[in-house]
């Protein structure tokens, strides 16, 4: 039966599974058990013996972050171990291995990853991650591509939609604190009143922005193009300067790859537009800001390189039939439709990037980037800067043709 498991429970369930209780090593009673979880939904213990550690992950049975009164499914653990085994299968070495899965208790233990940080924190202190660009690339282009009808025939397609298909109450969210509720009065939205208060009331009022955000939702509900993470940013990631590894994948489900992407390139932004903010040391803040947009641009490039090489070298789904694309000339034609096919995902991307800015500026979950800016009027007009941007991006989208084009209005708006 499911239950929750608090410090002592954990420790015997542990040492009732001897593969974990030799990792751990020592005595059940010596290790160390810590609940960590700064996140939004679950628990997270950090469990570490005489030997070795691990982190567990257990489900609640309603959202953390609000309490009791929102219940939510336990059965994304389910959909979290299944989106974990698959990206670990497709990104080897970009996700935390796994150790044991106990579907009745929605609990997953994992490896535990030390001494990795969240990157959101290291991104808030300023810290430059030289291995993040080329990671994130390779887990993004090759969790969406193999996933996509570029690589599965559509019978398997159709199949592995199925097994995400239950996961509605975790789209359900996104549905709603993404595509929906900051562009509306909603009880759990808020930003930095008062001085917000003014953009808070045009998002409602914003007729061109209600069309866009809806496309988008629209977008999202309805076009499943791959197996998404579901909730790529910077939180759901863990960096040293020479590691990186994707984790929480609750979110999981077949949908639109700019979701994934835009998300990623989102918090970015974000990091850059709260660095302002956070001007202890301005020298260094300036460096941290070029880098933040150098590796924006290098995120899309080096996305789109990846993803364009799996498509030309291994390209075995029903999409796009070699049959049909015969010869040179056949070749030459197939060559500009994935061009053009990156261009209409690059247009998803900027637009997707775009909601998931003004959500954590004015929906229920914020992001420490920002919230840590202690003075409101300060934290404001970062806040402000990016929404700025993120206006634009969504209502025109198709006006922003290259990441270039992005990184420049990100820059025009720095001093805004
Ligand atoms: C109620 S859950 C709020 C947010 O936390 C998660 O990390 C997702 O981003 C979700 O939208
Ligand atoms: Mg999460």
């Amino acid at each position: 039966d499911y239950r929750i498991l608090h410090e002592a429970d954990l420790r015997d369930y542990l040492a009732g599974i001897p593969d974990l209780k030799a990792l751990l090593g020592g005595e059940p009673a010596a290790w160390s058990i810590t609940e960590v979880g700064d996140g939004n939904l679950n628990l997270v213990f950090i469990v570490k013996g005489a030997r070795g550690g691990v982190a567990v992950k257990q489900a609640l049975p309603y959202v953390r972050l609000v309490g009791e009164s929102w219940p939510l499914p336990l059965s994304r653990a389910h959909y979290e171990y299944l989106a974990l085994s698959k990206q670990a299968q497709l990104a080897p070495g970009l996700v935390p291995a796994l150790l044991h899965h106990n579907e009745t208790l929605a609990l997953t233990v994992m490896e535990l990853l030390e001494p990795h940080i969240i990157m959101r924190r290291g991104l808030v202190a300023a810290a430059h991650y030289p291995r993040f660009v080329d990671d994130i690339t390779t887990f993004m282009a090759r969790t969406l591509f193999f996933t996509s009808d570029l690589a599965l025939t559509a019978a398997e397609k159709k199949e592995a939609i199925a097994a995400f298909a239950g996961n509605h109450a975790l789209c359900k969210i996104t549905e709603d604190l993404i595509f929906t509720d900051p562009y509306r009065i909603a009880e759990q939205n808020r930003w930095t009143a008062p001085y917000l208060d003014g953009l808070a009331a045009a998002l409602r009022d914003d007729m061109e922005l209600h069309v866009a955000i809806s496309r988008l939702k629209l977008k999202f509900m309805a076009s499943p193009e791959a197996l998404l993470h579901g909730d790529l940013h910077t939180g759901s990631i863990m960096v040293t300067v020479s590691e990186t590894r994707v984790i929480d994948p609750e979110f999981a489900f077949y949908g639109p790859m700019g979701f994934d992407v835009g998300a990623v390139l989102a918090n970015l932004l974000m990091a850059y537009f709260a660095s302002a903010g956070h001007e202890s040391v301005p020298g260094e803040r300036r460096a941290f800001e070029a880098w933040v947009l150098e590796t924006v641009e290098q995120v899309w490039g080096g996305f789109t390189g990846k993803f364009l090489d799996l498509w030309r070298s291994q390209a075995s789904g029903d999409a796009y039939p070699a049959s049909l694309f015969a010869g040179e000339r056949g070749a030459m034609r197939l060559e500009a439709e994935r061009q053009a096919y990156m261009q209409r995902l690059f247009t998803d991307t900027v637009g997707f990037a775009a909601a998931k800015t003004i959500r954590r500026i004015f929906g229920l979950a914020h992001n420490i980037d920002f919230e840590l800016i202690e003075d409101p009027k300060r934290r404001a007009v970062s806040e402000a800067r990016a929404v700025r941007l993120a206006r634009g991006l969504m209502v025109e989208a198709a006006a922003f043709r290259t990441i270039a084009d992005v990184t420049g209005a990100a820059r025009k708006l720095r001093d805004w």
